[in-house]
């Protein structure tokens, strides 16, 4: 399997164009329901045809018909984002090692096979979600990566407990910190190397992994491979990919990526006027309440006085979906949907309902909610960067 992802990695670089440009398919072009959101649909090594939103450096975003046709999203279908265009066209696992150092009391150089064999594996279904997930929405507009839902994804993860490996080298008195770096790098000097941290405590919570697969298979390449961090509920931010370094510090990482970018306004919504400017921020951590209707779209025909039968998903940042609830009458009257299995706190949650609705045009409205009572606002809330949009979501459809 190794082998084969090298010779993958090798092709894409002696093409020149495969790992960085991908190859456009068939010029289909797909409406993401917003000004400005026609897609591509580009295809890249280890996926099939996605929405493509840049080429360099690589950013694909999923198709929302995918989130219909299982609770784990397929990696060969999963979103990839990248904000620095120099990303690894070659990676030997054998070779490879993640250096483990800073205010420890015994750096480490450990190899994939090492992390394999000297740690406890683990195993955690979690949704990973980019903070500009459905930035395309927001009114008024704002500037970045144009999306529409689809830079989320719900995965098997299993690697080890990075707590386990920072035991192992024994984090020193003092330690405030946990910074990570993975093998992609600016191609410009003056754009800073993407690197986050965590808090120690977070990143001793014996939650945050570092993983090798994805769904019981290696790493897509353009989902990190061979390592990358994982930090169930909370934004795809700190999911450093191709992780080689990490530093453990008495101080605090004021890398761009922490300091400038993925700051929220440090209120309980997140929220500001439009136009306005926050008088404070804070880093964004964790996933609020958002829920879908995956198997009806916008502008389909139902049948009319009838019970609809719609099915979905809804996550939140793992304290665990509890309730999700529907309306076809705007909002009026809810109507309780019934769970699904039940994959763990951070995964995506399975609901299905029989929904009565009316005729004529119909706005069909799902909301969730979860076990703090953390829910999602009927009208949009607006921040400058267009971060976690978690509004109830409507479907129009006609029923007739
Ligand atoms: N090395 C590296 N890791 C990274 C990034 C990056 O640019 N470089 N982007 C982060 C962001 S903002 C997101 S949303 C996720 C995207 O992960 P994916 O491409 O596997 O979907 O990776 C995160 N980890
Ligand atoms: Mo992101």
């Amino acid at each position: 399997m190794f082998n084969r992802r090298q010779i993958i990695a090798s092709a894409g670089a002696a093409a020149g164009f495969a790992m960085l440009g991908g190859t456009q398919s068939l010029a289909e072009t797909v409406s993401l329901g917003f000004e400005n959101g026609d897609r591509q649909l580009v295809t890249y090594p280890g996926k099939r045809p996605l929405l493509g939103l840049s080429a360099r450096p690589p950013q694909l975003e999923t198709p929302f018909a995918v989130f219909n046709e299982s609770l784990l999203t397929p990696n060969d279908a999963f979103f990839v984002r990248y904000h620095l265009a120099d990303i690894p066209t070659e990676i030997d696992p054998e070779t490879f090692r993640l250096a483990v150092g800073g205010k420890v009391e015994t750096s480490l150089s450990l190899s994939l096979s090492d992390l394999k064999s000297q740690f406890d594996t683990v195993d955690l279904v979690a949704v990973h979600q980019c903070s500009g997930n459905s930035r395309g929405f927001t009114m008024p507009r704002v500037a970045g990566g144009q999306a529409g839902n689809g830079l989320m994804g719900n995965a098997r993860w299993t690697g080890v407990s990075l707590k386990s490996v920072l035991e192992k080298a024994g984090v020193q008195d003092g330690a405030i910190e946990v910074a990570f770096d993975g093998l992609d790098g600016p191609v410009l000097v003056e754009t800073p190397d993407f690197t986050k941290a965590l808090e120690l405590e977070h990143a001793l919570d014996g939650e945050v992994m570092l993983a090798w697969a994805m769904n019981g298979e290696d790493l897509p390449w353009l989902n990190g491979f061979p390592l990358r961090l994982v930090v169930p509920g909370h934004y795809g931010t700190y999911w450093v990919k191709h992780l080689n370094q990490i530093t453990v510090r008495d101080t605090a990482l004021d890398s761009f990526w922490m300091a400038k970018a993925y700051r929220i306004p440090a209120n309980t919504c997140a929220c500001i006027e439009p136009g306005t400017i926050a008088a404070h921020t804070l880093p964004i951590a964790r996933f609020n309440v958002r829920s879908f209707i995956t198997n009806v779209v916008n502008g389909a025909k139902v049948a009319a006085n009838a019970p609809l039968a719609l099915r979905g998903i809804a996550f939140d940042g793992g304290y665990g979906v509890s309730d999700v609830s529907l309306s076809a009458d705007g909002g009026q009257t809810w109507n309780r949907a019934k769970l699904g299995e039940d994959l763990g706190k951070y995964s995506f949650r399975e609901w299905t309902i029989a929904l009565p609705v009316g005729a004529g045009d119909v706005a069909l409205m799902v909301r969730a909610t979860n076990r703090i009572g953390q829910s999602q606002p009927l009208d949009a809330l607006w921040n400058p960067s267009g971060y976690m949009r978690n509004v109830v979501e409507t479907t129009h459809v006609t029923a007739a």
